[in-house]
């Protein structure tokens, strides 16, 4: 500990997160302190490029002051009042999400794995008393390679080991089919009415910002209809505007499913799942979206949270999705991601370091030349940082990029130089 001088150094404060903090994470060797943008800062004043943006939880940019003024004020006023009681901003919050989105009903909880908790829920909970499967034998399809939360019941259907290696029993109940594959979805749903829905990233994040092929997701709620199974999409990482469009569900529309056009030509999810950006990164929040035929199937006391829907939350929601809509950030999303991708693959063309790079919107990433098991991709995130740009691999070989949407082309550009130096120099 460094007792010469009152400011603790990185080390000092990486040392202690070592000590006294669970090992349940292994950060990049930077200590952040402040964050405005696409920009944050380390305790020793150096500045970054974001290109991770809390796992696309800020992509309103950091400390948006819009976003900050909201929560100051509410938190100045009245932070909580649990669900007992109504608050004054709830109610609000709750009519200007719905018509954002465009559905009947809310169901406000605080974090991604609480909301596909709450979807999962919703979707057994319909599969029994409006489907009517009988009781405890309802089943949920999943993807290969998903991710969608830590809790227990959300690691049962994980296939990563690092993800639920010894974190059983497992809560049965659900069917994994890979992704990408909608005849094994076709096959799955095919004479069983058992199945109640099939739970589904528009793009697998954590599996590598993996991108379906086209139509795979419109084939998807098709099939879901036409079985009688809720189509419920996970869009915690995709949604509010990271991959260009309001919803990654919506693929080339960027007016997410409030649009006019026919219903019939963009995909709808039967529950949407949302969290991280809802709030900007300024405060957890999450929701569940549906409509009343399938939410009204939760009734007093049989769902909730103490902090879900708080004023607070609610206030920091609105202003967050008042900046998405204000500033236009799918749009941007979407031509400077058109850009990103044209620009690695002037990189990728140049070198053997880089083998591909894939994503939409703001949601990219590139693939390093080298075994999955093999530590380049990391040690190319830390020749990046050298240089002023914060990523982090995923999976092994995989660097995801995904910087706040707030940013602007010349700001891209500066980015996209830093990463092409980084990787010119880089000795493998
Ligand atoms: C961690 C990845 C991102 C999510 C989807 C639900 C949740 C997440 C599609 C749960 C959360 C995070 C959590 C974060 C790492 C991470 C992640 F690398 F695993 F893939 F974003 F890129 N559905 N994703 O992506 O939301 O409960 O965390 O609020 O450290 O676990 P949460």
């Amino acid at each position: 500990m460094n007792v010469t001088m009152d400011k603790l150094t990185s080390k000092d404060l990486m040392q202690m997160e070592d000590k006294h903090g669970a090992h349940n994470y292994h950060p990049l060797g930077v200590v952040l302190e402040r964050g405005e943008g696409v920009h944050v800062w380390d305790v020793e004043g150096k500045k970054y490029y974001d290109f991770l943006s809390a796992y696309s939880a800020v992509n309103q940019g950091h400390c948006h002051p819009k976003i900050v003024d909201a929560m100051v004020e509410q938190a100045k006023t009245l932070t909580l009042t649990s669900r007992a009681f109504h608050n004054d901003a709830l109610g609000p919050y709750e009519k200007f999400v719905t018509e954002y989105f465009g559905y009947d009903k809310v169901l406000p909880m605080n974090t991604g794995a609480e909301a596909v908790e709450t979807a999962i829920k919703l979707c057994r909970k319909w599969g029994y008393e409006v489907k009517r499967v009988p009781e405890n034998t309802a089943q949920i399809i999943v993807c290969d390679n998903n991710f969608h939360g830590r809790t227990t019941t959300i690691v049962s259907f994980s296939n990563d080991p690092v993800a639920s290696k010894n974190f059983g029993p497992y809560t049965p109940g659900f069917i994994r089919i890979p992704y990408n594959d909608t005849a094994a979805l076709e096959d799955a749903l095919k004479n069983n009415d058992n199945v109640v829905g099939f739970l589904v990233e528009p793009i697998q994040g954590e599996a590598g910002v993996f991108v379906p092929d086209a139509g795979y997701i419109e084939k998807a709620q098709q099939l879901c209809s036409e079985a009688g199974a809720l189509f419920i999409a996970d869009e915690v990482q995709t949604g509010i505007a990271r991959t260009g469009s309001l919803l990654a569900v919506c693929g080339d529309c960027s007016c997410g499913n409030t649009c006019e056009k026919d219903p019939n030509s963009y995909v709808r999810a039967d529950i949407l799942i949302l969290g991280k950006a809802i709030s900007g990164g300024a405060y957890p929040v999450s929701a569940v979206l549906a409509d009343n035929e399938i939410m009204n199937v939760i009734k007093p006391g049989q769902h909730g949270s103490t902090f879900g829907g708080n004023p607070v939350a609610a206030k920091v929601a609105i202003a967050a999705l008042e900046v998405v809509r204000d500033e236009e950030l799918a749009a941007n999303a979407r031509r400077l991601g058109e850009l990103f991708r044209n620009e690695m693959q002037r990189i990728i063309d140049n070198t053997d370091l880089v083998v591909k790079v894939r994503g939409r919107g703001l949601l990219n990433a590139i693939i390093v030349n080298d075994t999955e098991e093999s530590d380049t991709a990391w040690n190319l995130c830390v020749a990046l940082m050298e240089n002023g740009l914060l990523a982090k691999p995923t999976h092994g070989n995989i660097i995801r990029f995904a910087p706040p949407l707030v940013m602007t082309e010349t700001q891209l550009m500066e980015c996209v130089a830093i990463i092409e130096k980084t990787i010119n120099a880089f000795e493998k």
